[in-house]
């Protein structure tokens, strides 16, 4: 498939050129920019984004499949970005995922989609908001990321999202001290899961707390059997209506832009440095740092001498 039958694919809302169209921006292949360029920009503008975070066996992917289930209940074309953090220690994890969402593998209705951590040299964030929008060109509304928020890049990714589920379970840590004081603060709606197994009412009464003070909701799930998950669902679409009507879906949407902007600019300035770090290799002796703050003065020099011209 060609750049141009894999433009007129996602306008035509073909999952392969989809999926293609993905890879492009993965692999970071130039031509990728002619089809982020062309996407169309109502259908992105339309497209709620909900985020699905929580620590690893939260009950996550299981949540996300229910919830494409739901979606699907009412007839709306679903995208799935998930996130995989590839550690050694959740890295059985990807093939649950595909395992759990075979049940939807033969709906051309559905697109899944993991993007690995591992193995990449950052611009995560830069890869999975390209991901969404081309997701929500190819006619995708809602489109669910799923991610476990550890580190920068997830918190990154995760405020793609429009409305954010914190997903916790009991058993999981000791209490919510296990939940990260980061995803507390993004989280719109903090969701108990494994409400079947004791402790939920426990954990979901020390989130209370927490969530009354943000004036924020605690909600009971038991995705395994899909219990409260429609409820889930129309909560975060509640509160997307809400927040869009208060101008606060698209204050999130600027600040996304601009951190994607930079994490972008960042994948592309990373060879630069590269080159210009290993041109000063018989200058090795002295501090990193030093050195890192001069080449980015000398880079900066060397555009200031180019505009002068
Ligand atoms: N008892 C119970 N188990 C669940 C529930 N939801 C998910 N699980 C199980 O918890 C484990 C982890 O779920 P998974 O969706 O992979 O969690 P993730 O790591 O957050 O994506 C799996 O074995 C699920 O079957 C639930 O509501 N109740
Ligand atoms: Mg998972």
């Amino acid at each position: 498939m060609d750049i141009t039958q894999i433009i007129a694919g996602v306008a035509r809302k073909s999952n392969r050129a989809i999926a293609k169209g993905i890879s492009l921006v993965e692999n970071g292949d130039e031509q990728a920019e002619q089809l982020l360029t062309s996407l169309d920009q109502t259908l992105i503008d339309r497209a709620v984004v909900l985020g699905i975070t929580g620590p690893p066996g939260a009950g996550k992917s299981t949540l996300t499949d229910k919830l494409v289930g739901a979606c699907r209940g009412q007839g709306k074309r679903i995208g799935v970005l998930a996130i995989d953090p590839s550690s050694p220690l959740t890295g059985g994890a990807i093939h649950g995922d595909r395992i759990r969402m075979m049940q939807h593998a033969l709906d051309g209705e559905v697109l899944v989609r993991s993007m690995a951590t591992r193995g990449r040299l950052g611009g995560l964030c830069a890869s999975a908001g390209a991901g969404v929008r081309i997701m929500a060109a190819g006619g995708c509304n809602p489109i669910v990321i799923e991610t476990v928020g550890v580190g920068q890049s997830e918190m990154d990714i995760i405020r793609l999202a429009d409305v954010t589920a914190l997903v916790s379970a009991p058993g999981l840590g000791d209490d919510i001290q296990a939940l990260k004081a980061g995803l507390l603060e993004v989280a719109d709606i903090m969701v108990v899961n494994k409400a079947d197994k004791p402790g939920a009412d426990l954990l979901a009464m020390e989130l209370s707390e927490v969530a009354r003070a943000k004036g924020r909701e605690v909600m009971l799930t038991v995705a395994s059997e899909d219990k409260g998950v429609s409820e889930l669902l129309a909560g975060m679409l509640n509160i997307f209506e809400e927040q869009q009507a208060s101008g606060e879906i698209s204050r999130r949407r600027r600040e996304a832009r601009h951190r994607e902007i930079v994490d972008w600019a960042l994948e592309m300035l990373r060879p630069v440095l590269s080159e210009a770090s290993r041109e000063s290799q018989a200058d090795l002796a002295g501090d990193p740092r030093v050195k890192a703050r001069k080449i980015v003065e000398g880079l900066l020099n060397e555009q200031d001498i180019k505009e002068s011209k």
